[in-house]
């Protein structure tokens, strides 16, 4: 039996074809996919966070882990669609103007995929009027906004407006990314904040309900 702790501790390590071969041997054992997501991949993937943060990891290791988590994904990700856990909603994302940080807001995308929304990466540097545009498009309930300058952080505010002023009523902002804060998203006129990727997904969750 595989145990969900060596799938966190190989994510860790960045060890992509590892945590493969183990998230491949859980899941043809009838472990939980969702356990196997959270108790292995994510949970690996929130200590190299902390790591990060204490600054006991550098940018190289926590790419590393974040493609080692990927690996993971690409096969739990077939099987969440097919047990129809996803369907939860269609989130655009991006990096705002400006800016061209993608580490976090790809593990949010990630996330987000693996907590069962469609999600529609525009990637970075995007215009406002992009994301109006791709949200129209992709009849998108949500758009999430990243920034890591505090230089890039008045984009988001130029996004909240733009969509407001855009005709689309129903949709939800979230925002995030290590300058942004509660008070900022309250200030733009965001619907929400989270602080990191695992909150992001509950917030989308709770945004969709609340729609
Ligand atoms: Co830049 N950079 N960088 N950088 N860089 C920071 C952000 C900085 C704090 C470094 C420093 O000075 N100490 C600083 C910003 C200072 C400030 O504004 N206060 C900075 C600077 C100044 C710059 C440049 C201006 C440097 C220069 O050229 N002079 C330049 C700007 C380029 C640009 O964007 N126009 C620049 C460039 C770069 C690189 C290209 C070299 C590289 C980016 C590579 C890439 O992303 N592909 C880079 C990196 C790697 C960093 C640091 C080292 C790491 C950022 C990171 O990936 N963190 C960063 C210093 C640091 O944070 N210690 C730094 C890991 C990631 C997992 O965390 O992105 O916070 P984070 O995401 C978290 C949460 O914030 C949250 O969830 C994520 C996962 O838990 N989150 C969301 C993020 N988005 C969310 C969205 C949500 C919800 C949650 O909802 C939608």
């Amino acid at each position: 039996m595989v145990e969900l702790k060596d799938i966190a501790e190989s994510i860790i390590k960045g060890n992509a074809p590892k945590v493969k071969e183990l998230v491949k041997k859980a899941i043809d054992e009838g472990q939980d996919v969702k356990k196997v997501l959270n108790g292995g991949l994510i949970a690996g993937m929130n200590v190299v966070g902390e790591k990060f943060k204490k600054n006991e990891f550098y940018v190289p290791e926590v790419l590393i882990a974040a493609r080692a988590m990927k690996s993971g994904m690409e096969i739990i990700k077939p099987i969440l669609a097919d047990k129809d856990v996803r369907g939860l909603g269609t989130i655009v994302l991006g990096t705002v103007r400006g800016d061209l940080h993608d580490i976090g807001k790809n593990l949010v995308g990630m996330m987000l995929e693996g907590g069962g929304f469609e999600v529609v990466d525009l990637g970075v540097d995007v215009s406002p009027e992009k994301f109006v545009e791709a949200t129209k498009e992709k009849k998108a309930q949500l758009i999430g906004l990243s920034a890591l300058l505090t230089t890039t952080m008045v984009s988001m505010k130029e996004v909240v407006e733009t969509v407001r002023k855009s005709g689309l009523k129903d949709v939800k902002i979230m925002i995030g990314g290590a300058p942004v804060t509660q008070s900022y998203a309250e200030e733009i006129g965001a619907d929400g904040y989270a602080p990191d990727a695992a909150s992001a997904v509950d917030k989308a969750k709770e945004l969709v309900k609340t729609g």
